[in-house]
């Protein structure tokens, strides 16, 4: 990419600016899985970890933030620690956020929305991340649908996650991501994962098995011109999957939950990702963390494919 055409405001860490310009493979991470997405220390600890594996897999690892009012693909790990030890008082920034928060000189965790835009204008394809948004169980009533399912409808960046929680209601999130064209690839599955669980009652567009296939598929849509994310969908490992019953039971408590407090908008995402890991426990966020890896793991070996 020609460094002279960057969006200027954005910066680019010296590690990821290095190997963007010599053509190597770079994976980008989000931030809102940092502040609102696990507790301190373990989302500090674990957003380091994830940067090691891909640079122990062979690729450069891009974390993706608002600091100070300067779009960041790549982050110090102060910066890092910032996001981190803040939390839920850090901006949480989908697309709708960004300019407030870059006017305001903020900081701002970006959601998979916005960590898809600042990828695109860094030239970054590929995202490795926990779950997308995704409408939500209500939407009929309540209108609430992500702003990721928009964005993965236009930006050019493949998101490796562990599918969507069900705090979501899954099969309306098939149906809207079918709408906009944005397919959904299962790696080495024909069920959509359900984040703690392997699978759901819904099953993916295509099944892949290797992140060769899952590289020339991306290929092929982007090189015949056809803008937009693709959803990768990786199953938890099976030794960290959840029992099923176990988790719809807090997800079903939370909502209980959100609907009587009466959250709302931007709030209902991290209050349901909170109120759920609290209900079970270290449990969850131990899954978590071991999905987000092993998403990092299957995100490197495609960004490495693509550069063969
Ligand atoms: N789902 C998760 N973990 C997360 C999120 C979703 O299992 O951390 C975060 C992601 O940053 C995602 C955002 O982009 O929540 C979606 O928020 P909303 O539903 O408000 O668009
Ligand atoms: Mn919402």
């Amino acid at each position: 990419m020609d460094r002279t055409t960057l969006n200027p405001w954005l910066d680019l860490s010296p590690e990821v600016e290095s190997a963007l310009n010599a053509g190597k493979p770079v994976v980008a991470l989000e931030s809102t899985i940092i502040s609102h997405g696990m507790p301190w220390p373990q989302n500090a600890e674990t957003a380091r970890q994830v940067e090691q594996i891909i640079r122990d897999g062979g690729a450069t690892p891009a974390t993706i933030a608002v600091i100070d009012g300067r779009l960041k693909a790549g982050l110090s790990s102060e910066q890092i620690d910032t996001l981190a030890r803040a939390g839920q008082s850090v901006a949480k920034c989908s697309r709708r956020d960004l300019p407030f928060v870059v006017a305001q000189g903020l900081h701002g965790a970006t959601t998979v929305a916005a960590t898809m835009i600042i990828a695109a204008m860094a030239g970054i394809r590929i995202f490795a991340t926990g779950g997308i948004g995704g409408v939500h169980r209500g939407a009929q009533q309540s209108f609430d649908i992500s702003a990721d399912l928009q964005e993965l409808a236009h930006t050019s960046v493949a998101v490796v996650c562990a599918g969507a929680k069900s705090i979501l209601d899954l099969g309306l999130t098939r149906e809207y991501l079918e709408t906009q064209g944005v397919p959904v690839l299962g790696y080495q599955t024909d069920s959509l994962p359900a984040f703690y669980t392997r699978e759901s009652d819904q099953s993916v567009d295509y099944r892949m098995e290797s992140p060769k296939a899952i590289a020339s598929f991306l290929e092929a849509k982007w090189g015949m011109g056809l803008h937009g994310g693709v959803v990768i969908a990786n199953p938890i490992p099976e030794a960290y999957a959840m029992e099923k019953a176990i988790i719809d039971q807090a997800i079903e408590q939370a909502l209980s939950e959100a609907e009587k407090q009466r959250i709302s908008g931007k709030e209902s995402t991290p209050f349901l990702l909170s109120r759920v890991a609290e209900l079970t426990g270290g449990d969850s966020l131990a899954s978590n963390i071991q999905l987000v890896f092993n998403n990092a793991r299957l995100a490197t070996a495609i960004a490495l494919n693509q550069f063969e």
